[in-house]
């Protein structure tokens, strides 16, 4: 079995290479990746070790690129992660998220159209579904929650969702897709809640919490989302969405304090700031059809998996100094420093 995995030198993507070469050492991984600032190179250095990685540097966008890539490697199955993937980036500078994930989701359909790919699966988000209110706990996003975005990227991401519904409609390409919950675990790109906090406090930098830090967010760790994907590719029905949540749910400040108190830093360093543009309230899956149709439930209690995140951030300091000593200096500095 050969597997195309795009957005591969990113987070959840890198994550996925590692496990699926570990769980089936038969398989081939491709990786495509156009390298943006949040792919790196340096994340795949040992799977690049393994004779059965490859690494293509490309755009999902670049339509011959792709196809030439499709024709020669003959790929049975396509997980795309490939995404502009960061919230307060899509209200920065909407466009290129739009050409991403929308337009390379496309390319990307076209060529496993073409090349007769007996599986195409789109890494989706729980923010496709838009929130939920802070004060009525009982409600969850299920598959059938209509879709309502809220900032650009949750819209463009929708698209390519409603774009793969169309294409197993009218085409018949036998497409799958999971819509999942916030992740957390290694190489996590310094921008995101979690490691920029930990990064922060081991800095003893101020840590900028968005309005009242009431905002809630359904954490799974990155390892189980990668378990649900592989199960998806291999036993999911086509056509259908699945949703892979942590059953997880907490409040930003609450994730900040649990941050401070395992470093032994103090809550001073919390700093309220200007609350993100239309910010969504509460984020929470209902997993029950994966659950019951595939097996998989969430494995990794918050309390393992976010020791294990800071364990792993503090082992791991020259993968993440490189990349916040370099142009993340400037994005920090406009979205941060007078907010
Ligand atoms: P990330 O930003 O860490 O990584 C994205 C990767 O895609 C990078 O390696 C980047 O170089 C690559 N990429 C970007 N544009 C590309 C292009 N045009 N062509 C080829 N490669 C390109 O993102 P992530 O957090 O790992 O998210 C991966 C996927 O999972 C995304 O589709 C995202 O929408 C989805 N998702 C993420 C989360 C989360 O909590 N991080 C939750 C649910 C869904
Ligand atoms: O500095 C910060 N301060 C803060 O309070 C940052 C970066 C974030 N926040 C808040 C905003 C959110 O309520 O923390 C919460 C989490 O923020 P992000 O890490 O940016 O994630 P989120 O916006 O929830 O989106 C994530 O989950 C769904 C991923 O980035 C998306 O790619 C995924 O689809």
């Amino acid at each position: 079995m050969k597997v195309l995995v795009t957005g591969g030198a990113g987070f959840i993507g890198s994550n996925f290479i590692y496990y699926m070469l570990k769980k089936h050492p038969e398989y081939e991984l491709v990786c495509l990746d156009a390298l943006t600032y949040a792919g790196n190179l340096s994340t795949l250095k040992d799977a690049l070790q393994n004779p059965k990685f490859k690494f293509v540097k490309g755009d999902i966008t670049d339509r011959t690129l792709v196809f030439d890539l499709f024709k020669q490697e003959n790929f049975d199955v396509v997980v795309n992660f490939a995404a502009e993937s960061h919230v307060d980036r899509s209200i920065e500078n909407p466009e290129v998220f739009l050409k991403t994930n929308i337009l390379g989701t496309q390319v990307l359909m076209d060529a496993s159209l073409k090349y007769n790919v007996k599986r195409y699966h789109q890494i989706s988000t729980d923010e496709v579904y838009g929130d939920l209110p802070l004060d009525k706990p009982e409600l969850m996003f299920t598959e059938t929650t209509p879709i309502h975005t809220s900032s650009p990227y949750s819209a463009s991401k929708a698209s390519a969702d409603l774009l793969c519904l169309a294409y197993y409609r009218t085409f018949g390409l036998p497409v799958t897709i999971s819509r999942c919950s916030n992740n957390y675990g290694p190489y996590h790109f310094p921008e995101k809640l979690i490691p920029l906090m930990i990064i922060n406090a081991l800095a003893e930098k101020s840590l900028p919490v968005y309005g009242k830090g009431e905002n809630v967010r359904d954490w799974l760790y990155v390892e189980d989302h990668c378990k649900a994907i592989d199960v998806i590719i291999h036993k999911g029905k086509v056509g259908e969405v699945y949703n892979v949540g942590g059953h997880n749910e907490k409040k930003n400040i609450e994730i900040v304090k649990i941050i401070i108190d395992r470093l032994g830093k103090s809550e001073d360093l919390i700093t309220y700031v200007t609350d993100r543009k239309g910010h969504d309230l509460r984020y929470a899956i209902d997993p029950t059809k994966i659950t019951n149709e595939l097996g998989w439930y969430p494995e990794t209690k918050f309390e393992d998996g976010i020791e294990k995140t800071i364990k792993w951030y503090l082992e791991n300091k020259p993968w993440w100094q490189e990349i916040v000593s370099g142009e993340y200096k400037n994005y920090y500095e406009k979205m941060y420093s007078d907010r």
